[in-house]
């Protein structure tokens, strides 16, 4: 093997071998940046960025390329802590105040220690790279050590178990129409993932967007590696040790979801497509009828005028203004649709406008890049550009401040091509890459991302204020700066509300938490069994939509049968009861970073029977679920984390660290509440905001020990809670054998419509009781407190 090498021309013309870093001739080291010089042309650079967060680069050409990437947030701030560096004979060590990085001098490997000198993460193969003839670029590659007990989590929107151990990954955003257990790749591009040994997690984020794969001890039991077609080797090593605060890491690298509007937490109803005017009406009136709570009503591609984005079919919508707001009267967001590809219309002033501006996207020789879609022949635009971004941002003047809809779903941004075998561009596509022109085959993973970017710009900037809602189907690491994301062109199986489970919570440990299926499957027609089971799921799902392409049949709640559209409407009812749980959850995300949705194994990582399970999640701190695989499905076996649990249906409380049996009846399901836990209800509403709530119902489940709860309100939409109007409250539970006290501190001035608490004690000790507030005797029957309380005692 050839490790020593000083010409470019060496490597390009031994284009089978593998090269590899030689030994460290010089280094040095400031700011908290290491760089090492080696024997031959490449170069290593250790970057600490918080005391958790390390990034390593490797550049084969005696230089590194320009530093940009679209996943790293731009309010990330870097703050090394206290650092140094340590030299001996054999290596360089960079210890911060929670991690070590040992790089050898004989051939620049990084090791990855915590305090304790315990091996976290260390390379087997390390850096190296092929050379590509075919497209001049090098195959960088980094290949590390496994652990006999080592798990994987992680890489987005994968169709298989959550442990990835044993399998093999690429990303390349692709149209995947009816995808199955284990297609790979899908629409995302997260080349995130997580390690756990010994109880020991990392996270690994490897920031490149070329073409890329990740190998979890597939072809060999000891390596994991991750390669890419072309940039540079440039990841970031992310310490935990709790999974959970490696994720909160990686979100502070890569952002979180804004706050999104109350509503879009809301039910949404979709089909493709629902059309004329008419058609929309009456499916927003059969909501109201049946009573269904719902907020949200999407028009697919059929409202555009021969696909045209930002137009209307002026047959089928005559006023789309008056129907969007009739329908905002009657408490439903209107979401459509806009795809990337532009009908080429002489005509059609978008197209004009594009081609004037060249705004475009071209090809290596200077003529456009078409393609056909749904419009037929369409140029896209070049979303990696600047100042098409900003225009794109514009087009949404007409539908967001002129006709009122509140949120737009952007499709097709992988982006997807028909009659094309590779579904996409050509490579030699040219693209702006924000200044850093390159070809489709670094741009591609990104263009779904910049898209939606720029929608989210757009729909913030002519929404009045308000917070819009954005859809995205392709995407990159960091894409929930912009957007919330639902999982693709599903199918209506029982194998698929299985894979709709992974996928939300795979989604939510990757950075993108505002996540759900298409409700009931979009294609094909759910057993009515099927699709009540995936709405009891569903519920629990940060984004919760009924989506479908009704070739075989209707998918409203109620095509099922009237019977089934209960229990259908049961299962919505309790989402919107639960509501200020789930945007509690969310605040919490947006501050903390720490996902809505949890695998078992981030909650009880030492649990090694946790390890491989694909489906129960927690949703929020204190709220545990999982999904229903089989028709009329009498029981099932539940793993409950460590702790104790109350089943929410019949208040028994079961020890966790073991699985249990939950019998099942059509109306309920496996739905556990952590002991200790006070979760909010609200009252029943059609829609968010229909009443003003004038009281709130805190259910408190008792147990002896401590809990911490929390509370967020605002305005439910808006910008105002950015400047602090929020009442945020953290409500600290205390049980003993004698006394249950919850005292509570609040952050923020808002003050929410409702001034009291009605609280609901479950699995009380049954014995006559005296409780107080604020020092204050008060009725032990109806417990009901001023939000402003700051103590309440119950004792017996
Ligand atoms: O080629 O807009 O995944 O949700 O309904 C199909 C029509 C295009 C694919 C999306 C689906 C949407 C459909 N679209």
């Amino acid at each position: 093997m050839l490790t020593h090498f000083n010409y470019l021309h060496e490597i390009k013309y031994m284009n089978t071998l593998e090269y590899f870093p030689g030994e460290l001739v010089s280094h040095t080291w400031e700011d908290s940046t290491l760089l090492c010089r080696s024997a031959n042309i490449a170069l290593l650079k250790v970057e600490v960025l918080t005391s958790e967060i390390i990034r390593i680069r490797y550049a084969t050409r005696g230089y590194f390329q320009n530093d940009f990437s679209y996943a790293i947030d731009e309010k990330f701030e870097r703050n090394a802590g206290e650092v140094c560096l340590e030299e001996n004979d054999s290596s360089l060590t960079i210890i911060t105040s929670a991690v070590k990085c040992r790089i050898n001098k004989s051939d620049l490997k990084c090791t990855f220690l915590d305090l304790d000198d315990y091996v976290v993460n260390k390379e087997e193969k390390g850096f190296h790279w092929e050379y590509d003839n075919a497209t001049g670029n090098d195959i960088v590659q980094m290949t590390k050590h496994v652990y006999p007990s080592e798990v994987y989590y992680g890489l987005g929107d994968k169709p298989t178990d959550m442990n990835l151990r044993g399998r093999k990954f690429e990303n390349w955003g692709s149209d995947c129409y009816g995808y199955e257990w284990g297609t790979d790749p899908l629409y995302k591009n997260i080349p995130f993932y997580y390690g756990l040994h010994g109880g020991i997690g990392y996270g690994i984020f490897f920031d490149n967007s070329f073409r890329t794969y990740f190998d979890f001890a597939s072809e060999r039991d000891v390596a994991a590696s991750y390669w890419a077609h072309g940039g540079e080797m440039n990841y970031y090593f992310i310490a935990g040790p709790e999974l959970m605060e490696v994720n909160k890491r990686f979100a502070r690298l890569t952002g979180t979801h804004d706050m999104p509007a109350m509503w879009s937490l809301g039910f949404q109803q979709c089909k493709w497509s629902y059309y004329p005017e008419k058609e929309v009406r009456s499916i927003a009136k059969s909501m109201r009828d049946y009573k269904i709570p719902c907020d949200a009503i999407y028009l697919d591609i059929d409202y555009m005028d021969g696909f045209r984005c930002f137009t209307w079919d002026n047959e089928r919508f005559p006023d789309p203004k008056k129907m969007v707001d009739d329908l905002r009267e009657d408490g439903f967001q209107t979401v459509v649709i806009i795809d990337p590809g532009i009908k080429i219309d002489h005509e059609y002033t978008v197209f004009q406008e594009g081609v004037e501006k060249g705004y475009f996207l071209k090809r290596l020789d200077g003529t456009h890049a078409d393609g056909k879609v749904w419009p037929g022949e369409c140029y896209f635009p070049d979303f990696t550009k600047p100042e098409v971004r900003e225009w794109w941002a514009d087009l949404y003047k007409g539908l967001i401040d002129e006709v009122g809809i509140a949120g737009v779903w952007n499709d097709m941004n992988e982006p997807a091509l028909f009659e094309v075998e590779s579904k996409t561009m050509p490579d030699d596509v040219l693209f702006d890459y924000d200044g850093n022109t390159c070809s489709h085959r670094k741009a591609h993973n990104v263009y779904g991302m910049q898209m939606a970017r720029a929608t989210y710009e757009g729909v913030k900037k002519h929404g009045d204020n308000k917070r819009g809602l954005i859809i995205t189907r392709s995407g990159y690491a960091g894409l929930q700066r912009y957007s919330s994301i639902w999982t693709g062109d599903n199918i209506s199986t029982w194998q698929h509300v299985s894979i709709a489970n992974i996928q939300s919570q795979r989604m939510a440990i990757s950075g993108v938490s505002f996540s759900g299926s298409d409700i009931g499957g979009f294609i094909g027609k759910p057993t009515p069994d099927m699709m009540v089971r995936w709405i009891q799921l569903a519920i629990f799902h940060p984004f919760c939509r009924v989506h479908s392409s009704q070739d075989d049949g209707d998918q409203e709640p109620w095509s099922f049968g009237e019977e089934k559209r209960e229990l259908f409407r049961e299962a919505v009812e309790l989402r919107y009861r639960m509501l200020p749980y789930h945007y509690t959850a969310f605040y919490r995300h947006h501050t903390t970073g720490e996902p809505i949705l949890r695998p078992l194994v981030f909650i009880d990582q030492h649990d090694t029977n946790v390890h491989d399970r694909n489906h129960e999640f927690l949703c929020g701190d204190h709220v545990l679920t999982t999904s229903i695989h089989e028709e009329d499905a009498k029981n099932i076996d539940v793993y409950l984390p460590s702790g104790e649990w109350y089943d929410y249906w019949t208040g028994k409380v079961s020890r966790g660290s073991r699985e249990v049996t939950v019998e099942l009846t059509p109306s309920t399901f496996p739905f556990f509440i952590k002991a200790g836990a006070i979760i909010p209800f609200y009252p029943l509403q059609q829609y968010v905001d229909e009443i003003v709530i004038e009281e709130v119902e805190l259910k408190v489940y008792y147990t002896l020990g401590k809990e911490t709860s929390y509370l967020y309100e605002d305005a439910h939409n808006g910008y105002e809670y950015e400047d602090g109007d929020i009442r945020y409250t953290t409500m600290h539970y205390n049980g003993t054998a004698e006394q249950l006290s919850i005292t509570q501190e609040v952050e923020g001035a808002f003050m929410p419509t409702y001034k009291q608490y009605r609280i609901k004690l479950i699995g009380m000790p049954d014995t006559s009781r005296v409780v107080t507030v604020d020092g204050k005797e008060i009725s032990s029957e109806d417990v009901i407190i001023p939000i402003t309380f700051i103590e309440l005692i119950i004792k017996w």
